[in-house]
């Protein structure tokens, strides 16, 4: 008894050490100083935890959405992904608004011996795949911003749950990139025209070739370029493909550290602190606007599929770090309209759903 009481005594001792510490010097210093404490301590967070009745097995704590603004530490990293982001709603209504040359390619194919409707087809296209290479660069762009997003949140000392916590605003943008992917991904599902132009383009561009005809478009989009654009948009979620594979790249170019659990520790953690904000009111209600809401539920699914696509054996088994059948549950109390969308990605664009390792209580929640 003394001596548990006295372990608690040190600990609380250090721990009031360590803020006051960091509150006399924010930046680079605690994370050295929180480095020498923790492996001296090894065992103290979980006591720590313990003490502040963190007790719960899955993170638990309210991330502002609405409000979280960088902190000098977070600032450089923010700064960059938020250059990205500010274009991704013009990105967006970009693709929403794409209508595609469908009547031209079939008018086109129809009378193959029209010059003139070959050209008004071609002329249709040719603005259509520069707009197509907009939005394919832009993919690489936000690809880039995850990556630093994941060195941010997962670089030691911290656990992805503190970093997740301290670093509100970094979390902020990764749940606007995963935002914002969901949605890229939906539009680009219900638009055929887009592979429909693009395959008319390869075809015609190579015909065109041979007759050393029009080929101004080579300037923009040259050979190497339309090759990569045709295996981005050859995938059925393209946006969420790229940040699977960057993610998977990230794990594997940082083998050595122990970041192969924490990337994917960071992806859990980030569910199930979506999942914990939608089904605790306290935390719920703290939320001004019902797009927060829906913001959060895309966010919680969108972290949930890319974990599956990164994770060799997915989300939906036994040994998931994402509690599944909480978050189905979150997503099947809303109203039915507002979730259907979340529910199908969740149903389609998986990879281990419909594996045997899937328990049937979850395959029967998802029918
Ligand atoms: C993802 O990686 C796979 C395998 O390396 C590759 O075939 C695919 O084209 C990539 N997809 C995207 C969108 O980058
Ligand atoms: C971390 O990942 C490695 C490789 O996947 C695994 O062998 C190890 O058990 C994991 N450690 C923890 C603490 O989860
Ligand atoms: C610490 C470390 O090795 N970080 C590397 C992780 O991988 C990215 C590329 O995906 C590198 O840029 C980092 O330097």
């Amino acid at each position: 008894m003394k001596k548990s009481s006295c372990t608690i005594l040190t600990i609380l001792t250090w721990h009031i050490l360590f803020h006051l510490l960091i509150a006399i010097n924010p930046c680079i210093d605690d994370c050295v100083l929180f480095c020498i404490i923790s492996t001296r301590f090894a065992g103290m967070g979980n006591l720590l935890k313990v003490l502040t009745r963190e007790i719960e097995n899955y993170p638990h704590f309210f991330l502002d959405f609405e409000n979280a603004q960088p902190t000098d530490c977070e600032r450089e990293v923010w700064n960059q992904v938020n250059a990205v982001l500010q274009e991704s709603e013009s990105i967006l209504s970009d693709l929403q608004a794409y209508k595609g040359a469908g009547q031209e390619i079939r008018d086109a194919i129809q009378n193959p011996n029209d010059i003139h409707l070959q050209e008004k087809a071609w002329n249709s296209v040719c603005p259509l795949v520069v707009r197509l290479k907009r939005f394919y660069e832009f993919s690489l762009r936000l690809e880039k911003a995850l990556q630093s997003l994941l060195e941010s949140l997962t670089c030691p000392p911290y656990t992805p749950t503190q970093h997740l916590e301290r670093e509100q605003a970094l979390a902020k943008e990764f749940a606007e990139i995963l935002h914002f992917t969901l949605r890229f991904d939906e539009l680009k599902m219900r638009n055929p025209a887009i592979q429909n132009d693009f395959s008319y383009y390869r075809r015609t561009i190579s015909r065109n070739r041979i007759n050393n005809m029009h080929l101004d478009i080579e300037n923009e989009v040259n050979n190497e370029m339309a090759n990569r654009m045709s295996l981005f948009y050859a995938e059925a979620t393209p946006m969420l493909k790229t940040l699977s594979n960057a993610t998977t790249s990230f794990v594997s170019e940082n083998k050595t550290l122990p970041i192969e659990n924490t990337t994917m520790d960071c992806l859990s953690t980030m569910a199930s602190v979506c999942k914990v904000m939608l089904e605790t009111p306290e935390y719920s209600s703290r939320f001004t606007s019902e797009d927060t809401l829906m913001f959060c539920m895309r966010v919680m699914v969108g972290v949930i599929i890319l974990y599956d696509h990164v994770h060799p054996v997915g989300a939906f088994c036994k040994t998931s770090k994402i509690d599944m059948k909480g978050c189905i549950k979150v997503l099947k109390e809303q109203p039915a309209d507002s979730v259907e969308g979340l529910l199908n990605a969740l149903r389609f664009t998986t990879k281990h759903l419909n594996d045997e390792t899937t328990s049937k209580q979850i395959r029967t929640m998802l029918q």
